[in-house]
């Protein structure tokens, strides 16, 4: 088994004080941190994903979506949270580039799955935000796609707290294996 790291839009919007915030998403950014580091010591690759929207993105209010504009290509808003701390060859995912696209997931719309399969990974790690949205999305494709994919319990945040949870038991009935910090230590 070759596994790898994937954090989900560790992104400014998505923090207090962005455009689209996650209550305290910026929280868990020190608990990645700490599995930057376990998986960096295993010899894992870190993968980190970006919402990367062009400015008439179809999910934004102004073009007829349910959120406020975030995340637009090029933009502050759309920089990693700057207290992540990646390795120097970690590999980005630019997702939900185009305009008549809307795409939670880090798969989709994207080569994610074939750059993982060219390195050989068939299991992924997968923390970040938003737990019900574009976390959610992404493990339950990678299971759809063949991956065997952790859910890292204690990295993730969600935007309501009801949603959240209901997206967990949502992901561990689809597959996803539920797991924390110090369990993947002990
Ligand atoms: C997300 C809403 C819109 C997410 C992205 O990263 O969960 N949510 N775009
Ligand atoms: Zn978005």
């Amino acid at each position: 088994m070759k596994e790898a790291l994937v954090i989900v839009d560790m992104q400014r919007d998505f923090m207090p004080g962005g455009s689209l915030p996650v209550p305290d998403g910026d929280k868990i950014v020190p608990r990645l941190n700490e599995y930057v580091k376990l998986f960096v010591e295993r010899g894992a690759k870190v993968f980190a994903t970006k919402d990367w929207h062009p400015p008439n993105h179809k999910s934004f209010k102004e073009y007829g979506g349910p959120w406020p504009r975030h995340c637009v290509q090029g933009t502050e808003g759309a920089e990693l949270h700057p207290d992540l701390k990646l390795p120097e060859d970690a590999e980005i995912v630019l997702k939900a580039t185009k305009p008549d696209e809307e795409a939670y997931s880090a798969f989709q719309g994207t080569d994610f799955a074939s750059r993982l399969r060219e390195l050989g990974i068939d299991r992924i790690y997968v923390g970040g935000v938003a737990t019900e949205y574009c976390v959610k999305a992404t493990v339950l494709d990678g299971l759809r796609l063949g991956f065997e994919v952790y859910l890292l319990l204690d990295a993730v945040k969600g935007v309501r707290a009801e949603d959240a949870e209901r997206a967990v038991e949502e992901m561990k009935g689809a597959g996803a294996k539920p797991v924390t910090l110090s369990q993947l230590k002990g």
